[in-house]
């Protein structure tokens, strides 16, 4: 899935900016054909943005259900004769789209965008209405799964009529809403649909294998590559072929380089129908003998597990927010993050392909465990059939969605599953069997919780993803024990698969400015020295082959006991300011003694 661009031919119209918005506190608006008319009753709301935090209103915030999104739009005369695509970037989780009160698109998925050809619904040169239900309902056929609780059997009084929570298996707020900007885009109505690119290199040639999917009728088909000057520096001809640059400029970690393949459609006088621009990195990856090779070069992941969160507008795009996270993640000396709990905005990575972040793009399966050996997940009425067709789909939109990103170098088909019950084996042999199928070119991994003699998975990835807390979850506080604790999980591991490992989470939760020495669990010191032991276990071992702590920064969750205001395992603050911890990373990844 091409995301939308403008050129000399196609036409991209935003539409982010204030929508009407009504919550539909009773669950009525589809019965009653809301999208018919213009909304009644509504409230300003900003998008892109979460609409949870935007009012000052609990019911809001907690609201489960739909709520509805509004605006006019207009389509000028010069997209007569064209074709005209609306495409939302993220509506979370599900979604029903109309134009003009017509009924053209749904998704089940909140961090995918999905698209509509809406040429005939349109009116063109005039005023039209595009509507959009958005319900933020979690059950467990979605990724992430959830449960709606009611309160049906408790004491007739104890909670108001029809009460229900939603219950969620992460601790991230289940933020809601339009994330991700909608847009509309034209295009000439024969036209590239896709395009795929797969990088190699061969010997000192640098190759960019190209597939285009075209609708409609060309004559011919010219694709050519520039380099980051606008130079040419290689042309083909026809939908599939071969593009090679000698001596290429390679897409490294922190050195982002990227070329512009230029795909052209030509009618028989050799005019330029349709043009799509996309960048690429030249690079390859690969898992050989215990190490990561990107390049052919062994590379250590440094960074974060992440998540998509800010004051105010919650999940929504802010790109101010990602240029500044880039800039503190460079200067803590991180080279990669992982795309925690979910698939991150196209315009996030765009940014990570030019300033050569390395990037592990995981897909919403998070909270398929309760840690229990008889509270099982893998079965009929949760994580099922159902799960398992969603979850497949999700990674076959995740993977068209992705798969031209140079940063994007390993997928993350799962988050902290039971990956110790045995139905998670069919299960998991299904997704990755599929995820390989879609992208042969990059490693796979499962992040895991498990200890290592019950995990039944581990044969199906390439990578073992490891989230550890040690110190904290178990032996809360006690900093002494946590390098023998994860000396004797890495070992376990590697002798169970003989696999590469990344640690991609450990953390304690800070207060920013709670000092206390000797450390005491929740104060900047108990953060910087309890990071400090983890280090001195992974220095130890060859085939642990990155870190990334959790997490880059504080974040918003659900209420519950251990959140206070939210997950403070942040090595910055939520407003992004670091904590003492932040030197200790940036003194390790970037220091005089740092090993990299
Ligand atoms: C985990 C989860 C992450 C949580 C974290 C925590 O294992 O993967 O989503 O936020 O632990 O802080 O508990």
């Amino acid at each position: 899935m091409l995301y939308p661009v403008e050129n000399g031919i196609r036409e991209v119209k935003e539409l982010s900016g204030i929508w009407q918005f009504k919550a539909d506190y009773e669950n009525t608006g589809r019965e009653q054909a809301w999208y018919r008319e213009k909304l009644t009753d509504t409230i300003a709301m900003p998008v892109p943005a979460s609409y949870n935090d935007i009012t000052t209103q609990a019911a809001l915030r907690d609201h489960i259900g739909d709520v509805w999104y509004e605006r006019m739009f207009h389509i000028p005369v010069s997209w007569k004769d064209r074709r005209i695509v609306i495409r939302v970037g993220s509506a979370t989780h599900h979604a029903v789209l109309w134009i003009n009160g017509e009924e053209v698109t749904s998704h089940k998925g909140g961090f995918l965008p999905f698209e509509a050809d809406i040429t005939d619904r349109v009116k063109i040169g005039a005023e039209n209405r595009v509507t959009l239900a958005v319900n933020n309902i979690l059950d467990w056929s979605c990724l992430p799964s959830g449960e709606i609780k009611t309160f049906e059997d408790a004491p007739e009084g104890r909670y108001p009529k029809g009460h229900r929570v939603q219950d969620t298996f992460f601790d991230f707020f289940n933020y809601a809403g339009l994330h991700r900007p909608v847009k509309l885009y034209a295009t000439p109505l024969d036209y590239i649909e896709d395009i795929t690119v797969t990088t190699d290199v061969e010997g000192t040639m640098g190759v960019a294998a190209y597939s285009l999917q075209v609708q409609g009728q060309a004559a011919s088909i010219r694709v050519r590559l520039m380099d980051a000057a606008g130079n040419e520096v290689a042309a083909a001809a026809g939908a599939d072929n071969r593009l090679t640059v000698n001596e290429p400029n390679l897409w490294e970690p922190g050195r982002g380089y990227l070329y512009t393949l230029e795909a052209e459609l030509l009618d028989a006088d050799g005019a330029v129908t349709d043009s799509y621009q996309l960048p690429v990195g030249i690079r390859t990856v690969e898992v050989k003998d215990n190490q990561f090779l990107i390049n052919g070069k062994p590379f250590y992941f440094k960074g974060f597990g992440k998540h998509e969160d800010a004051d105010i507008r919650g999940r929504g795009l802010d790109e101010a927010l990602n240029v500044k996270d880039f800039n503190l993640m460079k200067w803590a000396g991180a080279n990669s993050f992982r795309t925690s709990h979910y698939p991150y905005s196209e315009e996030l990575l765009r940014l990570a392909d030019r300033e050569g972040f390395v990037v592990i793009d995981e897909v919403p399966a998070v909270g398929m465990c309760f840690w229990s050996e008889t509270n099982t997940v893998f079965r009929e009425d949760r994580v099922n059939a159902d799960t398992l067709k969603h979850h497949l789909d999700t990674m076959g939109e995740m993977i068209r969605r992705d798969k031209n990103h140079p940063c994007v170098v390993m997928w993350s088909i799962a988050n902290e599953a039971a990956t110790n019950e045995e139905a998670a084996v069919p299960y998991f042999t299904a997704v990755a069997e599929e995820t390989r199928r879609l992208d042969p070119t990059r490693p796979i991994t499962i992040v895991q919780t498990m200890w290592p003699s019950a995990d039944r998975v581990g044969g199906l990835v390439d990578i073992i993803c490891l989230n550890k807390y040690f110190g904290w979850y178990s032996d809360h506080g006690q900093i002494s024990v946590i390098e023998r604790h994860m000396d004797l999980e890495l070992q376990g591991w590697h002798e169970k698969y003989g696999k590469p490992i990344i640690i991609t989470e450990y953390g304690a939760d800070t207060i920013a400015g709670h000092h206390q020495l000797p450390a005491v669990s929740f104060s900047e010191e108990f953060q910087y020295e309890f990071l400090e032991q983890y280090h001195r276990s992974f220095d130890k071992h060859p085939f642990v082959i990155g870190e990334q702590v959790w997490a880059f920064a504080d974040f918003a969750t659900k209420q519950g006991l251990t959140r206070v205001v939210g997950n403070k395992k942040g090595i910055f603050t939520r407003q992004r300011q670091p904590k003492a911890a932040a030197y200790k990373l940036r003194e390790r990844w970037t220091g005089e003694h740092a090993k990299w």
